[in-house]
């Protein structure tokens, strides 16, 4: 079977083995077909690799072990496929539509003990009673309490050498003869390319593996490795190419969220700065929808000039409910921040007001999201414990603000 028609057939396939009358539960697979279904599942980023790896293992197995059902699922709401944009370029230039994938919401709330999971690209999965496999490159998580969960004869391929996990899949596909599908190919081909920054090695994001895998993927599909450079500038491109989502969206696109007792804090993540952001006409809509709930919000901005690859990063601090010492507290704990220093600077000119926000460029372009949020993390928990639960200021806090999300 070709592998856009196996990816078409995938949600009559799932339907088979859902209770058709009871769509919040698992039906037993009926007696007779002997058949178990596999869910193929990537984490919850749904990123480039973790989509790839999702739907061309699911197939490839599919081929292998025709008595068994092989479905893919990608691990988001389907409304936030569109932020995954380089997903949606490479998918649409395979020739994969939206309309044919599945994903998180089309599965129903409980899982029967009877259905097989297999991980790709992340180990820790609250649905670890029914993985079977694992297909991995982080280190093993081994303080989460999700892998003992893990069922013993669970396979586990966790290999850290490797910059992407489509190289582990592009192993197995590459391992047999059967099936071939220039799709699956250019899919791991493009995957490892992006994941590996095009093997570059001052980034040291590559193992021996990644460079034969891709290597014997050029020879597949005839390719030349000059080409890699235009193929990873144009997965840059799409990833950073926000031109068709609302504001909101652009909010969303790559958001992590910071829980502290009583705050829930949503980290934004934008290719854009943070200062064009505020200057679109409708920002002020998005940012009260996006952080609905929410006391504080944390915006990265981040702007590579197409021309020369430069980098420009600042940072916004908005108080939906206004709490001035609030924000002033975060910008002290950033700005005094020297591990490492961020070099935060006021925009030159400043950035007009917006909803009482502070915003500061990043003069230290190498420090990212992973360096900024344990700062924030810190002057949130100081801030807390100075300011006592039965104070009036913190007193909404105690509902435990739900992120509106919609
Ligand atoms: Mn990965």
């Amino acid at each position: 079977m070709c592998f856009l028609r196996f990816l078409a057939q995938a949600r009559g396939t799932l339907a088979r083995h859902l209770a058709e009358a009871s769509p919040v539960a698992w039906a037993a697979v009926p007696p007779d077909s002997g058949r178990t279904l596999h869910l193929v599942m990537g984490n919850e980023s749904c990123d480039l690799d973790s989509a790839v790896s999702a739907v061309t293992l699911a197939f490839v197995y599919a081929q292998r072990h025709l008595e068994h059902d092989y479905v893919p699922i990608l691990n988001i709401p389907r409304r936030d496929y569109p932020l995954k944009t380089e997903v949606g370029h490479m998918f649409g230039q395979c020739g994969i539509v939206e309309s044919e994938l599945l994903f998180r919401d089309d599965l129903p709330g409980k899982m029967a003990p009877d259905v097989s999971v297999i991980l790709v690209d992340h180990h820790v999965s609250p649905l670890a009673p029914n993985v079977a496999e694992i297909l991995d490159h982080r280190p093993l998580d081994e303080s989460s309490p999700s892998l003992q969960l893990l069922p013993a004869s669970c396979e586990r391929s966790i290999d850290a050498s490797v910059g992407s996990c489509a190289t582990l899949v592009a192993e197995r596909y590459l391992a047999e003869e059967h099936p071939r599908s220039v799709a699956v190919a250019r899919l791991l081909h493009a995957t490892i390319v992006l994941d590996t920054i095009n093997f570059a090695p001052a980034a040291k994001r590559f193992g021996p593996k990644d460079q034969a895998m891709v290597e014997q993927l050029e020879k597949e599909l005839n390719r030349q490795a000059t080409q890699r450079t235009v193929l990873f500038d144009e997965l840059v491109a799409a990833r950073a190419d926000i031109s068709s989502l609302t504001l909101t969206e652009v909010l969303r696109k790559d958001m992590k969220t910071l829980h502290t007792d009583r705050q829930v804090v949503p980290m934004a993540g934008m290719p854009i700065l943070v200062r064009d952001f505020v200057a679109k006409s409708g920002a002020e809509k998005a940012v009260r929808e996006f952080a609905a709930g929410s006391n504080l919000l944390v915006i990265l901005g981040m702007w590579v000039a197409p021309a020369d690859g430069q980098v420009q990063r600042d940072v916004g601090l908005i108080s939906l409910n206004g709490q001035s010492q609030l924000v002033e507290r975060v910008r002290l704990a950033l700005v005094e921040s020297t591990d490492p220093k961020l070099e935060l600077q006021p925009h030159e000119p400043d950035t007009p007001r917006f909803m009482g926000g502070c915003f500061l460029r990043q003069h230290n372009v190498q420090a990212t999201r992973k360096h900024i949020l344990p700062v924030v993390k810190r002057a949130l928990l100081e801030w807390e414990s100075e300011h006592g639960c039965d104070s009036d200021d913190v007193y909404f806090f105690k509902e435990k603000p739900q992120l509106g999300l919609s």
